[in-house]
């Protein structure tokens, strides 16, 4: 465990549509059901605070700059290590956080061409220097994502042209070939139950020995 706690932390990202959201919530079911102390969240939004910080970042129409969202998503970021990720781990959790620092770099570094090194600086500052141990990255081309969300995308950043969403989609892949033993890869574009198959089989793999999921 290299950030210290009992706990265990496991990040989930990608483009748009991808299918997080849709295997993190069979995913929770399963780990009720077999009873692994767990803590399922989000960014941006996984407490009160950063609810409010998500409504202000996703509202279509609202005008907000490039570094003002980046700033935005850290402050988010910020709280809900704090209030949520933290004790969970120091409870010895499995926490498994529906997007975290890498769509920082992916969306306002590679998506805005906002600067790395600050961006790495801000996820530094806002983590506390809390790092995942594994990261999923669920890949799929931009337009296959976009498309399986309402037409012409429901949120801010959907709405965003088709270039900012492949350079999102660029930057992840550079993530992932700078640091390749933090990450794991699964072609989203495969039938969501060969997903969730390759969900377990990747998290059954990496944290088997720590929590007994032979139920999974
Ligand atoms: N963002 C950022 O810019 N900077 C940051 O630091 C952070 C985030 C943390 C968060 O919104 C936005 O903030 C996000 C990045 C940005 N940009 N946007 N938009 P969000 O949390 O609402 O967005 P999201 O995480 O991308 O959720 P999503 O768009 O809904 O994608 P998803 O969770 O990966 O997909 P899904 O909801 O599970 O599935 C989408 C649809 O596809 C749904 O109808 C499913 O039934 C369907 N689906 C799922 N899997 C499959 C398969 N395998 N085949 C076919 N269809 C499928």
């Amino acid at each position: 465990m290299a950030h210290g706690y009992p706990g265990t932390f496991l990040t989930l990202e990608g483009p748009e549509g991808a299918g997080k959201t849709t295997q993190v919530k069979l995913l929770s079911t399963k780990l009720d059901a077999i009873g692994i102390p767990h803590l399922i969240t989000r960014d941006p939004g996984g407490t009160p605070l950063g609810k409010q910080i998500r409504r202000v970042l996703l509202t279509p129409g609202n005008p907000v700059s490039p570094m003002a969202e980046l700033l935005l998503y850290s402050a988010d970021r910020a709280q809900h290590v704090d209030e949520l990720i933290i004790p969970a781990l120091k409870a010895g959790k499995l926490v498994i956080c529906d997007r975290y620092t890498d769509s920082t770099v992916a969306y306002q570094g590679y998506g805005r061409n906002l600067d790395l090194e600050l961006i790495s600086q801000l996820n530094g500052m806002s983590t506390q220097g809390l790092k995942p141990e594994l990261t999923i990255l669920f890949d799929l081309e931009s337009e296959k994502g976009l498309g399986r969300l309402h037409p012409g995308g429901h949120d801010r950043m959907e709405r965003e042209a088709i270039e900012f969403h492949h350079r999102v989609r660029k930057g992840y892949l550079e993530l992932v070939k700078k640091e390749p033993e933090r990450w794991q890869v699964i072609d989203a574009s495969k039938a969501l139950s060969a997903v969730q198959d390759e969900l377990k089989q990747i998290i059954c793999t990496a944290f088997g020995k720590r929590f007994d999921l032979s139920q999974l």
